[in-house]
């Protein structure tokens, strides 16, 4: 505490209680990086809005899954997008364990799943549904498949399960894992030209929809503990057979102790809530305009006061 603030609270002690003066600790918010760029931009965004309340903050890169477990034992404090497909198991059992808590979805309504842009429909007519998708696996060989097709995965901490529903489903395709997300981007730039059939992963709110129109693969529809309860789900004796939530949601997580520890941004971590089109341009920032994700936050927050400074005031 500086000496401006003591000679406040000194002053206007004898007038209100004590309680009323909870200042939010000097230690820093600990805000994890994770390998997807409109999570990037939002939690320096978030960071940033922080410093503006004089907070100090840290930033660490960490696995997309593992980030549970040390928001839990308070390592890091938060964790601003977590998706129901790709992390809502991990945030389920963080949750059961304890020591983490639910500060509130977003506006946004989320999809991740195995998806084609829309030119791959000409050679697959039956698409979206997977069964159809699987009576073309052939026209998606490629010399590393053989006679099977190729489904690009994205990067392993994603945690997809494609080579899981790919042996429940007994389908002809071989899971390929891209090592980054922009492997997934360049293998559609690629197809583009001579608008090869192909199949990747990927999500809604992105930037992508905004370049590429395409649609998701419909899988078996997703039901809770389809990835848990082999009886779930419409293959008895598998876990991952479902499609990943078509209407899932994106949560905000918080260390149980930053309530009391940063009162002040604790809360406006509850308040903050980004819907699709704001999510979407954070990843257009950074993958169409290819700003560095902190300069990408500092735009969007000068841009978009009206949206933002309601949750601090
Ligand atoms: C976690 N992600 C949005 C990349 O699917």
């Amino acid at each position: 505490m500086n000496k401006y603030k003591i000679a406040f609270v000194a002053g206007v002690m004898t007038a209100m209680p004590v309680a009323s003066f909870a200042a939010d600790s000097d230690d820093p918010i600990v805000i994890p990086l994770h390998n997807w760029s409109s999570q990037l931009v939002m939690s320096n965004v978030v960071g940033q809005i922080f410093e503006s309340m004089g907070n100090n903050v840290e930033y660490v890169t960490t696995d997309s899954q593992a980030v549970y477990e040390s928001i839990r034992l308070g390592d890091v404090t938060l964790g601003m997008e977590v998706w129901e497909g790709a992390f809502g198991a991990s945030f389920r059992a963080a949750l059961e364990k304890g020591g983490i808590v639910d500060a509130g979805d977003h506006d946004a309504v989320t999809r991740e799943d195995w998806w084609y842009p829309m030119w791959t429909k000409d050679a697959c007519p039956g698409l979206p549904s997977w069964e159809a998708l699987n009576d073309c696996a052939e026209i998606f060989a490629t010399p590393e498949t053989g006679d099977k097709g190729r489904y690009l995965d994205g990067p392993v901490d994603w945690l997809k399960h494609g080579k899981e529903r790919v042996e429940a489903l007994e389908m002809d395709f071989v899971v390929i894992n891209a090592g980054s997300a922009a492997a997934l981007w360049a293998e559609i730039g690629a197809a583009e030209a001579d608008k090869k059939p192909i199949v990747v992963f990927n999500w809604t709110p992105n930037f992508a929809e905004a370049v590429w129109p395409g649609e998701f693969v419909e899988f078996p529809e997703w039901v809770d503990g389809c990835d848990k309860d082999p009886a779930v789900g419409p293959v008895p004796d598998a876990l991952y057979e479902c499609g990943n939530p078509a209407d899932g949601y994106m949560k905000k997580a918080a260390w149980e102790g930053m309530e009391e520890k940063w009162p002040a941004a604790y809360e406006v971590l509850t308040k903050i809530s980004f819907n699709n089109a704001q999510i979407a341009e954070m990843a257009v920032l950074v993958d169409i305009e290819e700003m560095e994700p902190v300069e990408a936050a500092e735009v969007w927050l000068a841009e978009n006061e009206d949206v933002w400074k309601p949750w601090v005031n």
